[in-house]
């Protein structure tokens, strides 16, 4: 099985939701890297586009929080006019962070060309993959950090800052059954309760040990194939083991290892229900001899090119 549809790599260079920034360099040293030689010598087809913030943190100093809400807007504006945009050619958009607030944004976009497209018209059937260290389900009021890239997940269910909530539309974009997180292994209470009140399905690192990634993921994807007829897939670089991927804005000790998320994801974006895909959190400045860009770049490949790992 091979790709059908082209690849549209949407860089968005935003670290303003992040304590530290320098994931906002990310998509563009990516892109000067091999992906794209790699790619087409796998006979892929891909386009890039890199969304550029209002301003960068390395040439300006804004606190973590509310002062950073503005640059937030802009991105996932801008953001989400391009994923509409790649859905609209269907295509299939792939996402590269940034810091993980641009979720956002990506989401925000794949529910409102589901809610227009669909004949139901009323969408509320997006199913999401979220493979993460942490939560991302704080508020402004339960963050201890003030950071909106803990905060993704809650507002994409409906809860926390209003204006992230109601980015785009007032409906809320995910519903809890449909929402899978895998890799977990950090979390503070009050996030943990509001996903766990809601009846989100999560896989903690505990879990993953006890059954094997492969085993968790694929039950995730079966489940999310039979409630939803399209899903997402996004993916947090510190769900790795920072042995393998010291090159992230907020390491977790105990985390997965390459060979096991190769195992289960490869050829995931050949599958016919998938919308989009998005990666997240490379932070060049903490890479070690450039593992991280190594990983980064096999993962992109291990999703388009591999063979799929499992059918339906
Ligand atoms: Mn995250």
């Amino acid at each position: 099985m091979t790709l059908k549809r082209e690849i549209d790599l949407i860089g968005a260079c935003f670290g303003w939701g992040a304590q530290r920034r320098e994931s906002e360099s990310a998509p563009e040293l990516l892109f000067e890297g091999r992906l794209e030689d790699r790619l087409n010598h796998a006979g892929i087809c891909s386009n890039r586009e890199v969304i550029q913030p209002l301003l960068r943190a390395k040439d300006t100093f804004i606190p973590v929080g509310p002062k950073t809400l503005p640059l937030l807007h802009d991105m996932i504006s801008k953001l989400s006019k391009s994923v509409r945009a790649s859905l609209e050619k269907n295509n299939l958009p792939l996402v590269i962070g940034g810091d993980h607030s641009i979720a956002i944004g990506t989401w925000s976009a794949v529910y409102e060309n589901l809610r227009q497209t669909s004949s139901k018209n009323n969408g509320g059937d997006m199913g999401l993959l979220w493979i993460d260290a942490h939560l991302d389900a704080h508020t402004p009021e339960t963050t201890p950090s003030k950071a909106y890239h803990g905060m993704p997940l809650a507002a994409l269910l409906g809860y926390g800052e209003k204006s992230l909530v109601e980015h785009l539309s007032k409906n809320v974009k995910l519903q809890p059954e449909n929402t899978f997180l895998l890799g977990v292994r950090s979390w503070e209470i009050e996030e943990y309760d509001l996903l766990k009140d809601l009846g989100v399905t999560v896989y903690t690192m505990e879990n993953i040990r006890q059954r094997s990634f492969k085993s968790c993921f694929r039950e995730a994807v079966i489940k999310i194939e039979s409630q939803t007829k399209s899903y997402g897939l996004t993916i947090d670089l510190d769900a790795f083991d920072p042995g393998v991927a010291p090159g992230v804005g907020s390491p977790a000790q105990n985390g997965l290892y390459p060979e096991e998320v190769f195992e289960a994801l490869s050829g995931f974006g050949t599958r016919s229900g998938l919308m989009a895909m998005e990666i997240v959190e490379y932070n060049p400045e903490r890479d070690r001899e450039g593992k991280t860009m190594r990983l980064l770049e096999d993962l992109v490949h291990c999703l388009l090119v591999e063979k799929p790992g499992f059918k339906k």
